[in-house]
C-alpha cells in the first residue's frame, strides 16, 4: 500500500459509496494518476477481496464522457436536457436570490429538499446537507423509500431494528432467505452462507420468482405476492400443533405466546395453501424443517415490504425465531436490517436545531409527484441530490408532470445529466466519493470506515459536503456548524454515548487500519430487556395495537392485485400482479448509463409465464405494451417457468428509453404500506399485450 498521494501511482484503500448493505472495503489501483482498476480489499473481514461486477467497472462510470463537470443553467424547455455552462458564482447567486425571494413571499417550507443515498457517505447525505436545509428551515422530507415498513414491523416484534451478526450464519444450519435476491443484492451473504452450507447448512429460498438466488438455493418455495405473513403464520400454526416450540423460551422471553398459540389455530395449512400458492406438504415440510434445526437464520429480504402489508409481512416473520428459541444461538434468529447498532450521533450532525421552525412539514418522498402537484401551500422549490426520482419513485407520471411545473424552481446536484436532472434549472456537479472524505457504515455487516480521497477532484465538482457549506456562506449563516471540516464532523459523529456498540471507534484508528469493527462482543441484546413494553420479544404487541393495527401477527390482503380469496386475476382488467425489483448489474437507476453494464443486462425486459404468454399470443424476445390505470411502458417479453402464472417480473430501474417509455415506476402505486409510509412498489397490477407500435 503506498503512502497517500492523489497523483501517485499505485493501490489505494477506500469504500463502495453505494446503497448496498456490503459496504465493501475497496483497493483503487492507479495509474498515470487514474483508475485503472477496482479490487476488494482482501483483508476486510467481510468483503475478503470479492467484489461486485459493477464495481469492478467503476472507473467506467467516474471518466464517464457524460459526466458533468460544471455548473450549467436549462435552456431549453424542462424535460429536454439542454443547458449551458455558468460559473459556480453565477449558479449560487441564483440559488441564494431564488430562495430568498421564494422565503420572502412564501416561507421557508416552499422549499423541499429531495435526497437518498446514492453516496451512503454520513457526511455527505446526514450532514452537511442536513444542517443547511435545517438553517434554511426547509420542508423535511420523511424518507420512505427504501425499507421503513419492514424495519418498523421488525421493531414491533423484538423492540430494535436490529438481526444477528451476518458473520455468525456461517454457523447456520438452515438459512431461509425470505424475499431477498441476495445473489444479486449482497452477495457477501450468499458467501457466508456458502461456507454454512460447506458444514451442511440447507439453503431455502421464498419468493415470487426464481430468481439468480433461487437457482442457487437447495429449495426454492415460490408463493403469491404479498402473502408471506399467511405463510408465516402456517409455520407456526404447524410448529405449535406439533409441539415444535421451545416452550421455556417463550416463557422467558416473549410476551403473548398463549394468545398466539390460539390465534394461529385460525389458520389452518389448507386455508394457507389456498392463500400463498404453496402446497400444503411443502407448508408442512417447511415448518418441520424450521422446528426440527437449530440453529436457524432467516434473511427478511427488502423485496417483501414494499407492499400494503409490508410492515405486517416483517413484523410476522420476525416472530418465527422466538417460537424455536433461535436468539439464545450463535448463527440463529433473523435479520431486516442492522444499521441500527451502528447508529452514529444524528443530533450533533445533523444539527436539527438551527432550525427555526422544529414543526415544519414534512413530505413523504414516496408521494413527490402528488406533493408537486397539489400541496397546499405549494412546494416552489426543490434541491434534488443522491437521487433520481424520475426514475426510482413510484407513480412517474405524476412526477414528470411535478417536476414540468414552470413555477417550480429546481436543482439537481448530480454526476450526470439524469432523467430527473433533464428538468433542472440548474443543474450542478457532484463529486464521486472517491475525490472525497466520508465515514462509511453498514446496514448490514459491523464494520464502519473511512474514505480518503484517492483521486483529484474531476472538474469544477464539489462534493455535498462542500456544495452546502458554500450555500450556508453564501445565505449569510454565521453558525459555527458551517465552519466544522470533514474532520470535526466525524469526531462529532462517532462521539455517541447512546451507543455503546460505538465505544471506541475512532478517527485516528479509521485512519490506520481503514475500519474498525464495533464493539459487539456482549451479550446478545435480544436475551436483554427489549425496548418493547414488556421488556420481551412482542408476539402480542400493544404498540401496535395502540396505532389500531392487530396486535398478533395477521394476513392483510393487498389493497390491489391477489386478495387471498378469488382466483388470482379472476375478471380483473389488470389481472397480473407486475413486480419491479432491482437488477443484477445496476445500483437502483445508478449505472444505469453505463454502456458495459448495458450490454449485459441487454434491454429492460418483462419474465411471464408461458401460459401467461401463450393466453395472449406472445412469445418469447417479442416487444409487448405493460400496462395499467397509471400509464404504458414497452418491454421485451422473455417467457419463463422461473414464476408463478399470473405474476410478471421487470428487474432494473433503467432511465427513460431514446425510442420507449420503459421506466417500470410509470406502473407503480405511491400508496403507503402499513407502517410508517412506506412503498408498495410491488402491489400492483397490469395487462399486457403485444406491442401495437406507435
Ligand atoms: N445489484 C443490485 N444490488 C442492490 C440494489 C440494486 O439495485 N442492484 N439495490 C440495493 C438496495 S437500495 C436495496 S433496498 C437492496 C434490496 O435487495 P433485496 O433485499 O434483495 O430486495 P429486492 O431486490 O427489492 O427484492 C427481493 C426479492 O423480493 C421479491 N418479492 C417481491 N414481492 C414479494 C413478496 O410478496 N414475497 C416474497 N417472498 N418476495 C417478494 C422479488 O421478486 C425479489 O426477488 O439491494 C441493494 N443492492
Ligand atoms: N419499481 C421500483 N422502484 C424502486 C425500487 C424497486 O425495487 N422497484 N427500489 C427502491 C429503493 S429500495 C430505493 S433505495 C430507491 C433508490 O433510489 P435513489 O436513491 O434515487 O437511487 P439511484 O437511482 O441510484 O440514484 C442515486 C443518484 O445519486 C447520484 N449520486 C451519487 N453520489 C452522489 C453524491 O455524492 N452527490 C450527489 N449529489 N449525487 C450523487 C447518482 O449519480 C444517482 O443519480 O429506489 C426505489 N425505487
Ligand atoms: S455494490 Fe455492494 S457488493 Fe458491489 S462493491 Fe459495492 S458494497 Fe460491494
Ligand atoms: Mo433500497
Amino acid at each position: 500500500m503506498s503512502a497517500f498521494s492523489q497523483f501517485e501511482n499505485g493501490v489505494f484503500r477506500s469504500v463502495c459509496p453505494l446503497d448496498c448493505p456490503d459496504t465493501c472495503a475497496l483497493h483503487v489501483h492507479k495509474e498515470n494518476g487514474k483508475i485503472v482498476k477496482v479490487t476488494g480489499n482482501p483483508d476486510h473481514p467481510v468483503t475478503q477481496g470479492a467484489i461486485c461486477n459493477k464495481v469492478r467497472n467503476m472507473a467506467e462510470r467516474i471518466y464517464h464522457p457524460d459526466r458533468i463537470q460544471y455548473p450549467m443553467k436549462r435552456i431549453g424547455a424542462k424535460g429536454e436536457g439542454k443547458f449551458e455552462r455558468i460559473t459556480w458564482q453565477e449558479a449560487i447567486d441564483e440559488i441564494v436570490q431564488r430562495f430568498q425571494q421564494i422565503i420572502k413571499e412564501h416561507g421557508s417550507e416552499a422549499i423541499l429538499p429531495y435526497s437518498f443515498y446514492g453516496n451512503m457517505g454520513i457526511l455527505n447525505v446526514d450532514g452537511m446537507d442536513r444542517r443547511f436545509f435545517h438553517r434554511l428551515g426547509a420542508s423535511k422530507l420523511d424518507q420512505t423509500i427504501c425499507s421503513v415498513a419492514g424495519s418498523l414491523g421488525f421493531r414491533y416484534t423484538m423492540g430494535i431494528p436490529g438481526g444477528i451478526d451476518p458473520e455468525e450464519t456461517t454457523d447456520s444450519k438452515l438459512i431461509i432467505i425470505w424475499g431477498g435476491n441476495l445473489a444479486s443484492t449482497n452477495m457477501h451473504q450468499v458467501a457466508l452462507a456458502e461456507k454454512a452450507r460447506k458444514k451442511g447448512a440447507t439453503i431455502v429460498v421464498i419468493d415470487v420468482h426464481k430468481n439468480q438466488t433461487g437457482r442457487w438455493a437447495d429449495w426454492f418455495i415460490p408463493l403469491r405476492p404479498g402473502t408471506d405473513a399467511a405463510l408465516a403464520l402456517g409455520m407456526m400454526h404447524v410448529l405449535f400443533a406439533e409441539q415444535l416450540v421451545d416452550e421455556s423460551f417463550l416463557q422467558q422471553y416473549t410476551y403473548g405466546y398463549e394468545q398466539l398459540r390460539e390465534h394461529v389455530k385460525s389458520y389452518p395449512v389448507d386455508k394457507i395453501s389456498r392463500i400463498t400458492g404453496v402446497p400444503e406438504e411443502d407448508i408442512v415440510r417447511l415448518a418441520r424443517l424450521y422446528g426440527a434445526t437449530s440453529p436457524s437464520y432467516i434473511h427478511i429480504g427488502n423485496g417483501l415490504q414494499h407492499h400494503d402489508n409490508g410492515g405486517m409481512n416483517v413484523r410476522t416473520i420476525a416472530c418465527l425465531p422466538a417460537l424455536t428459541g433461535q436468539w439464545a444461538k450463535r448463527g440463529g434468529g433473523a435479520t431486516r436490517g442492522n444499521s441500527w447498532y451502528a447508529r452514529v450521533n444524528g443530533r450533533a450532525l445533523e444539527r436539527a436545531d438551527l432550525r427555526p421552525n422544529p414543526k415544519a412539514r414534512s413530505v413523504n418522498m414516496n408521494r413527490i409527484g402528488e406533493a408537486l402537484l397539489a400541496l397546499d401551500p405549494p412546494i416552489r422549490a426543490m434541491f434534488v441530490y443522491c437521487s433520481n426520482p424520475a426514475v426510482v419513485a413510484p407513480e412517474s407520471g405524476k412526477v414528470q408532470q411535478g417536476l414540468m411545473r414552470e413555477d417550480l424552481f429546481t436543482v439537481v446536484h448530480d454526476l450526470f445529466i439524469t432523467d430527473t436532472a433533464k428538468y433542472a434549472d440548474l443543474l450542478l456537479p457532484a463529486t464521486s466519493s472517491f475525490e472525497n472524505t466520508d465515514l462509511y457504515n453498514s446496514y448490514w455487516h459491523h464494520y464502519i470506515q473511512l474514505q480518503e480521497p484517492v483521486i483529484p477532484i474531476y472538474g469544477e465538482s464539489k462534493s455535498n459536503y462542500e456544495l452546502f457549506r458554500t450555500l450556508a456562506k453564501a445565505m449569510g449563516f454565521k453558525d459555527d456548524a458551517f465552519d466544522d471540516t470533514e474532520e470535526d464532523m466525524i469526531r462529532q459523529a462517532l462521539d455517541n454515548p447512546s451507543n455503546p456498540y460505538l465505544e471506541g471507534v475512532t478517527l485516528e484508528d479509521l485512519k490506520e487500519h481503514g475500519w474498525k469493527r464495533l464493539s459487539m462482543d456482549r451479550e446478545r441484546p435480544f436475551l436483554k430487556r427489549l425496548p418493547t413494553s414488556s421488556g420481551k420479544i412482542a408476539l402480542y404487541s400493544t404498540a401496535l395495537e395502540k396505532k389500531g393495527l392487530p396486535p398478533l401477527p395477521t394476513y392483510m390482503p393487498l389493497k390491489e392485485g391477489y386478495d387471498g380469496e378469488s382466483q388470482p386475476g379472476a375478471g380483473e382488467a389488470f389481472p397480473l400482479m407486475f413486480i419491479s425489483p432491482p437488477n443484477h448489474n445496476f445500483l437502483n437507476s445508478t449505472f444505469a448509463n453505463v454502456p458495459k453494464l448495458q450490454k449485459i443486462e441487454k434491454r429492460p425486459t418483462l419474465q411471464i409465464h408461458p401460459d401467461d404468454a401463450a393466453l395472449r399470443g406472445i412469445s418469447d424476445g417479442e416487444l409487448v405494451d405493460v400496462f395499467n390505470e397509471r400509464g404504458q411502458i414497452e418491454l421485451t417479453a422473455l417467457v419463463t417457468e422461473n414464476l408463478l402464472p399470473g405474476v410478471v417480473v421487470s428487474q432494473g430501474l433503467w432511465w427513460e428509453g431514446e425510442k420507449r417509455s420503459q421506466r417500470v415506476n410509470v406502473l407503480t402505486p405511491n400508496r403507503s404500506a402499513d407502517m410508517g409510509g412506506g412503498a408498495t412498489f410491488f402491489s400492483t397490477t397490469v395487462e399486457v399485450r403485444k406491442n401495437r407500435g406507435h
